[in-house]
């Protein structure tokens, strides 16, 4: 077990000993122990071997005692034993907005609630608002929250579901047995949300798998244990921290059967039944373990030579959601869709300036440990005053700060942008004067969500016709499983981004990948450059921009729709941005 596995089943322990009412003190000391394991530089195995595990902050004898079993058998009685006697109610409790362990406690304890219907019952009866607590605001929350949960389904975010999944592959890589190990289904084809991670495994004694599987240490219940196909609830936290729940199907075949099994359990099911008919007009049979039929001459090693057999171009999984591919991939015109290495830096980010959680510099260094060529940063404008939106004279401030740290860099550059509010009218943020005075501007909506559509498509296209306006951010305003996105017509945006040749941002930030991949399509379709930005607000959410990646693969995209994919100087060139 290493050291970020070791550090989730504390911060479990944490969460669990809460929900069960413990000293507050005795949960912290678990997730601070976490907290301070998942920061070692250090292999956690030699900590143990080594007996200098009391070294660490925080741990304690129990601590000791509970880590060495953890690390030396993989496994924790104590926290089995907490897990089974936890219902899983309480935990899918935790996802409502605003629901933190003590107060599912409460429910349970006065109410005996321990599962959703139940809270849904007693907030349709009123029993909620009367406990001491909380009331009926909270109520109503819970209800609104329930009702969302409802019409999302179990669904989690493409980024929290890769949070889980990763981890176990890695795990399945290691197990001995194993052959082929690959992930399916919508994570494979990073759809932006998910309902359950799919594990296609190839090996020729299935059922030690399986007994790995079902209990791996973040297993909140298992939902199926079979000779082929087991599944579990897995627990995991989140980027924030934020608490996820995602089932995970786990499907063993021989390795013969492996390119099969992955090109059906990656779907869509839309593609399957494309691909189906395909194998048919050519005589043969295709299902998740072979293409009957075909000539025994036809060897399928992976599963590119199924595409092959039936003479396409192989299909990037992300595209398999029949748009279009089955004919592009049969006339040979797939578009050499862009892949993250092809991006040469991002735009729009954030700092300490105004809501991000790094100084300029910090940020600097960690876009040019990723290899970025520059780095754009564009903090609030100053109307923004939750965000701490930048005045006319901080914005010089800042600007003096870039101007010295570019002076320092050879071959790396900071450009000087802002994401300017776009007012209710449609007019930007700052005079023209200021607005001249930045490399490019972002112009985004953060205000005013409720405007009719066509309020809101005239006060978008009003702000992409102003000349200094370089990219729209975040077009729709949609925050994924959480808020929808604003009434707009989009179409109208993207033919006027057309029109004035201004960029559209695809937020690569994972809670909201927006420009959703169907417009990327259509804007691709009306020549419109796409621009892929992390909306990072600290150096490790530059990595969001490979999210951003997969929707614009989604979205058919080429490296050259794409404006961040190229050299610095054609982007120095563009911006009309000199060597001092
Ligand atoms: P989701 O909802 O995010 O889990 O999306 P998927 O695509 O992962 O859907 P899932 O997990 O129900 O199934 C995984 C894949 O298995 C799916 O993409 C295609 C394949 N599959 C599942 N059921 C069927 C079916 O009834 N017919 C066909 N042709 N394929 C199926
Ligand atoms: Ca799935
Ligand atoms: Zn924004």
């Amino acid at each position: 077990m290493d050291k970020s596995e070791v550090a989730a089943v504390l911060e479990e322990i944490a969460l669990l000993l809460e929900l069960h009412g413990e000293n507050p003190f005795r949960a912290n000391a678990y997730a601070k122990a976490g907290r301070a394991i998942a920061q070692l530089e250090t292999n956690i195995a030699d900590i143990v071997s080594a007996g200098t595990l009391d070294q660490i902050p925080g741990v304690g004898e129990t601590l000791r005692e509970k880590i060495t079993t953890l690390v030396t058998t993989g496994k924790l009685p104590f926290f089995d034993d907490l897990k089974a006697k936890t219902p899983p109610g309480w935990l899918q409790m935790l996802r409502l907005p605003g629901m933190g362990p003590k107060k599912v406690k409460a429910l349970s304890d006065s109410l005996g609630i321990d599962d959703l219907e139940k809270l849904k019952a007693a907030c349709e009866s009123g029993d909620v608002a009367k406990l001491k607590g909380f009331g009926a605001k909270t109520q109503k929350n819970i209800l609104e929250g329930l009702a969302f949960i409802d019409q999302m389904g179990n669904r989690v975010r493409l980024d929290q579901a890769m949070m889980i999944a990763e981890p176990v592959l890695a795990f399945m890589r290691n197990l001995p047995g194993v052959q082929r190990v690959e992930l399916c289904g919508s994570v494979r084809r990073r759809k932006e949300t998910i309902k359950d991670i799919d594990i296609l495994v190839s090996s020729d004694d299935a059922a030690p798998i399986m007994d790995a599987f079902v209990k791996l240490p973040n297993v909140q219940k298992v939902i199926g244990h079979g000779e082929t196909k087991s599944s579990v609830m897995l627990a995991g936290a989140d980027h924030h921290a934020s608490r996820v729940l995602i089932n995970a199907d786990l499907r063993v075949v021989n390795d013969s059967q492996f390119p099969f099994a992955l090109n059906y359990f990656t779907g869509s099911k839309e593609h399957n039944v494309r691909m189906r008919q395909r194998a048919i007009d050519y005589g043969w049979k295709l299902n998740e373990y072979e293409l009957a039929g075909a000539p025994k001459s036809l060897l399928f090693n992976d599963e590119t030579d199924i595409y092959k057999a039936l003479d396409l171009d192989y299909v990037p999984p992300e595209l398999r959601e029949d748009t279009g591919e089955m004919d592009a991939a049969a006339g040979h015109v797939l578009p050499d869709l862009l892949t993250l290495k092809d991006i040469t830096g991002v735009f729009h980010n954030h700092t300490t300036w105004s809501d991000g959680a790094a100084s300029l510099e910090q940020m600097a260094d960690a876009a040019r440990a990723l290899g970025y060529r520059y780095l754009g940063i564009a903090d609030h404008s100053r109307s923004l005053g939750v965000a701490h939106g930048l005045s006319v004279e901080r914005v010089k401030n800042q600007q003096g700060e870039m101007d010295a740290l570019n002076a320092k860099y050879k071959d790396f550059r900071l450009f000087k942008g802002t994401e300017c509010d776009i007012l209710a009218d449609g007019s930007l943020d700052y005079d023209d004067d200021v607005l001249a005075s930045f490399d490019y501007v972002v112009a985004s909506v953060h205000t005013l969500f409720n405007q009719p559509l066509e309020e809101m498509t005239a006060r978008i296209i009003r702000a992409i016709e102003h000349p200094a306006v370089t990219m729209l951010g975040h077009a729709t305003g949609r925050l994924l499983l959480r808020r929808d996105a604003y009434k707009v017509d989009l179409d109208a945006v993207l033919q006027a981004a057309a029109r004035t040749g201004t960029m559209i941002e695809i937020n690569a930030n994972p809670y909201r990948l927006d420009l959703d991949w169907v417009h990327c399509k259509r804007a691709k379709a009306l020549g419109v450059m796409l621009v892929i930005n992390p909306d990072a607000h600290a150096p490790d959410e530059l990595a969001y921009t490979r999210f951003g990646v997969d929707v614009a693969r989604r979205g058919w995209l080429e490296k050259q729709n794409v404006f961040n994919t190229r050299s610095l100087s054609d982007v120095m060139k563009y911006l009309g941005v000199s060597f001092v």
